[in-house]
């Protein structure tokens, strides 16, 4: 046999499919009993991340001065059916959506759930197995009832913990028999950039701003350990990962002292949410990451109980996004800074970027997929990947995005090496599968879809769905399990 030259194949069950979070694709803000939720007080366009950095800020919802795409998102809400036979269309073998918190807890502290919101569930679930589509399931997704962050002060406080677990398992139990694959919190080491979505705090939060994400850090990797261990009493076979944000960090040259510092940066942004998750302690850099912070571990509340709890209920696997890589400097303060690069860091000379500066590098993938792989001996998900677009729709709303293709080509390609190299990798959900409202920027018009939606940032348009180039180049991928690309 050729085997050296034969195409590495992917493994039978590889849950091809795609991604999407309640926020950004639902609409139906205020339907169905469903509360407010942190996504719904953040206005799209250039105010989106300004008006959380204002001393000032009160989180009321002011129509005539903002736009709120995400209150009429795609209307998934209403279109549900729809869109999953789209889904099913192309082939999916998985469809990872989020639970919006505030539509099982209006206000994040009832003790009794809306039977409304688990309903609304109960169908996309149904509708996902009518076609043999496996739901993946993120616990929570950037939608923290805005009742946790007015009262509460956010993720910061303690009582969160209690709030989570008990959310957790409502959906648990509920869901449980129906689906085996779930994530506690989307993205948790991004607070590290941005806050405000994960956690609900704001700068007029006051006090060390590090201190208080790290401490709802830590209130979330317990909440998160508690869901673990309701997952499993409720199912055995039940698989429940972590979800990272995951940029590959480079040192820009050899200068040591760059090296170290890249080493800094991968421990602070990609490896100490999973590190405690994945492990269940605290790593060793803890104390000096949080010193440099200008705090102490013992400035947290934690209290033993926390610690065997953490112990007791690592997660089941990695889920990750991966969306760009990053390259860190220290000694030259001339190089440009990678703008676009919600992680930060400076220009790298051998990438190109997407239109909204994020660095583009399938091979950060590879080294993505081997890094985690090897560093917790678990498996891992791609569960976010993509290239964020202005789509350009002909006359009959067709959007001929070989960019996309060719992105996603390459990255598929990135994952099929990792298996090369032993990685044991679950399955592929490329981001925003249909397109919807984007995290970062609140607008629609930055799209990652197989399936174009008539919508404009200001809301015009008539919702239809219509399918890309990239849908059938997609369907054609999935249809060989990725011989065909
Ligand atoms: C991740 C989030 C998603 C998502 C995606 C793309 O950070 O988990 O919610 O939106 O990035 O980002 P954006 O929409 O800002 O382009």
């Amino acid at each position: 046999m050729k085997g050296a030259f034969m195409m590495q194949q992917f493994p039978e069950g590889f849950l091809w499919g795609g991604a999407t979070a309640a926020n950004q694709l639902e609409g139906a803000y205020q339907e169905g009993g469903k509360g407010l939720s942190i996504a719904d007080a953040l206005p799209g366009g250039p105010e989106r991340f300004k008006i959380v950095d204002q001393p000032d800020f009160d989180w009321s919802i002011d129509e005539d001065k903002y736009t709120y795409p995400n209150h009429k998102g795609i209307d998934f809400y209403h279109h549900y059916q729809e869109d999953i036979a789209l889904f099913a269309e192309i082939g999916f073998k998985c469809y990872r959506f989020s639970i919006a918190w505030s539509r099982i807890f209006p206000n994040g502290d009832e003790t009794q759930p809306n039977e409304d919101g688990l309903q609304f569930y109960d169908r996309v679930i149904d509708e996902c197995l009518k076609y043999n589509i496996e739901p993946v399931i993120t616990i929570s997704h950037y939608e923290m009832p805005l009742n946790l962050v007015t009262t509460y002060g956010g993720g910061k406080n303690r009582a969160l913990i209690g709030f989570y677990e008990r959310y957790a398992r409502v959906v648990l139990t509920r869901f449980a028999s129906r689906v085996k694959y779930w994530m506690t919190f989307n993205e948790i080491n991004s607070a590290l950039h941005f806050p405000v979505m994960g956690q609900g705090l704001v700068a007029s939060n006051g006090g060390n701003e590090m201190q208080n994400r790290y401490q709802a850090w830590h209130n979330q990797f317990v909440a998160g350990a508690k869901a673990v261990a309701i997952g499993h009493q409720l199912r055995s076979d039940l698989q429940i990962g972590c979800m990272l944000l995951y940029a590959t960090t480079y040192a820009y040259d050899a200068n040591p002292v760059n090296q170290l510092a890249a080493l800094k940066e991968n421990q602070a942004m990609n490896h100490f949410c999973g590190d405690v998750q994945v492990r269940g302690q605290y790593p060793l850099y803890t104390e000096s990451l949080m010193n440099h912070y200008g705090f102490s571990f013992k400035d947290l509340e934690v209290t033993d109980e926390d610690l065997a709890v953490l112990a007791a209920n690592p997660v089941d696997y990695i889920g990750f996004s991966y969306y760009m890589s990053t390259a860190v400097n220290v000694t030259d303060k001339s190089l440009a800074t990678a703008n676009g690069n919600l992680v930060g860091g400076v220009t790298n000379p051998f990438l190109k970027s997407s239109d909204w500066g994020w660095q583009i590098d399938p091979t950060g993938l590879r080294i993505a997929l081997n890094e985690l792989a090897n560093r917790y001996n678990k498996p891992v998900f791609v569960v976010e990947n993509g290239l964020g677009a202005v789509d350009q729709p002909d006359a009959n709303h067709f959007v001929q995005d070989d960019y996309r293709i060719n992105y996603l080509r390459e990255h598929i390609e990135a994952i099929r090496g990792a298996i090369a190299d032993g990685v044991q990798v679950m399955g592929y959900t490329p981001w925003g599968c249909i397109d919807l409202v984007s995290a970062s920027t609140g607008q629609m018009s930055k799209r990652y879809g197989f399936i174009y939606v008539d919508l404009d940032d200001e809301g015009h348009g008539s919702m239809k769905r219509y399918r890309k180039a990239s849908f059938e180049w997609y369907k054609r991928v999935i249809g060989s399990n990725g011989e065909k690309m």
